[in-house]
């Protein structure tokens, strides 16, 4: 495993995603402002990466309208350093070639990159509301019981070719231990460049569950299969968040927070913004691993990123 100096980590933010509808947080950033002010806090409260995801402004529906990105990673980079991750995963209901224009559009320094096909389910959600403020939020959870996230192999030659065209870094999002092998065979076949960026996404109902013996057998087979040449980050979804980023803090990992993978601050505690989430992340980290979030220039070299100044805006 890659280790950074200093026993620094790397904390990433990711504020508004694809799974939270409005209903179920009244603080889940929906407008461009809303998110590009939430992604600045959130760096500013420790935060070296934001993972950005876009709504529709009016019905907070996920959606991947290039303007919307556009708008959101403008004032993003006017106003802070932090590195602009924008998703490749967009909505899950959503096709891949509409999914991967942010690349050529943008030529983020870094995106996420979805290693395997998943079914998603969200649908339990839906039960648990007997209303909803917007129409779309019921059919959207419940339409997630006959969804597959497809990101078949064909899909993923072409999604990583794209990657490289662009000179843009896929922080790898393997939601299973077999999306770990896929990743081995892309890099078998010269599609995936070592040294890799692992996010292990933990809780996802048709990913693997968040449990610590979980989190342990993620790394040793990544161990296995990448020896020196791989860093991880892990995504706890829900409740499973703090408890997975400590884990993993313990184990020479990095953390993601925020509001697309977790609403609450604590039990039955919602979170009130994304920086908050990022706060409670340092505060753990230092208090129970010593180690403290790397600043975005140091992100940049360990995971060798192109430089803000070559984003596409
Ligand atoms: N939504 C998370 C479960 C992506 O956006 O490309 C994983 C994720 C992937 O953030
Ligand atoms: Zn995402």
């Amino acid at each position: 495993m890659r280790l950074l100096d200093g026993d620094q980590f790397i904390l990433s933010c990711a504020v508004t995603g694809a799974i939270h509808v409005p209903t179920m947080s009244q603080h889940l950033p929906i407008r461009p402002e809303e998110i590009a002010d939430a992604a600045v806090e959130a760096a500013d409260a420790g935060a070296s990466i934001v993972h950005l995801h876009v709504r529709d402004p009016v019905t907070g529906e996920p959606v991947n309208d290039l303007n919307l990105f556009r708008e959101v990673i403008a004032q993003i980079h006017a106003r802070s350093d932090v590195i602009i991750q924008p998703t490749t995963g967009g909505a899950p209901t959503s096709a891949v070639v509409d999914r991967i224009k942010v690349v050529p559009e943008f030529e983020p320094e870094m995106a996420s990159c979805n290693m395997g096909s998943i079914n998603f389910g969200l649908y339990p959600i839906a039960r648990k509301y007997d209303a909803f403020l917007h129409d779309w939020e019921r059919d959207y959870l419940e339409s997630t019981r006959d969804l597959v996230f497809r990101n078949s192999f064909e899909e993923l030659e072409s999604v990583l070719q794209t990657f490289d065209e662009h000179d843009t870094v896929p922080e790898l999002e393997c939601y299973d231990v077999g999306h770990l092998y896929n990743v081995r065979h892309m890099m078998d076949r010269d599609l995936i460049h070592a040294p890799v960026h692992l996010q292990f996404v933990m809780g996802i109902l048709g990913g693997i569950g968040a449990d610590a013996e979980n989190l342990s057998h993620m790394v040793r087979v990544s161990e296995k299969l990448f020896g020196d040449q791989y860093s991880f980050s892990v995504i706890g979804a829900g409740r499973s968040e703090y408890k997975r980023a400590v884990q993993s803090l313990d184990l020479g990992g990095h953390v993601r927070v925020g509001l697309e993978d977790n609403l609450y601050i604590g039990p039955g505690e919602q979170a009130t913004s994304n920086a908050q989430l990022v706060e409670k992340a340092v505060s753990l980290a230092h208090s129970l691993t010593g180690r403290s979030p790397a600043d975005p220039r140091v992100t940049r070299k360990f995971l060798g990123l192109k430089g803000k100044e070559e984003l596409r805006i």
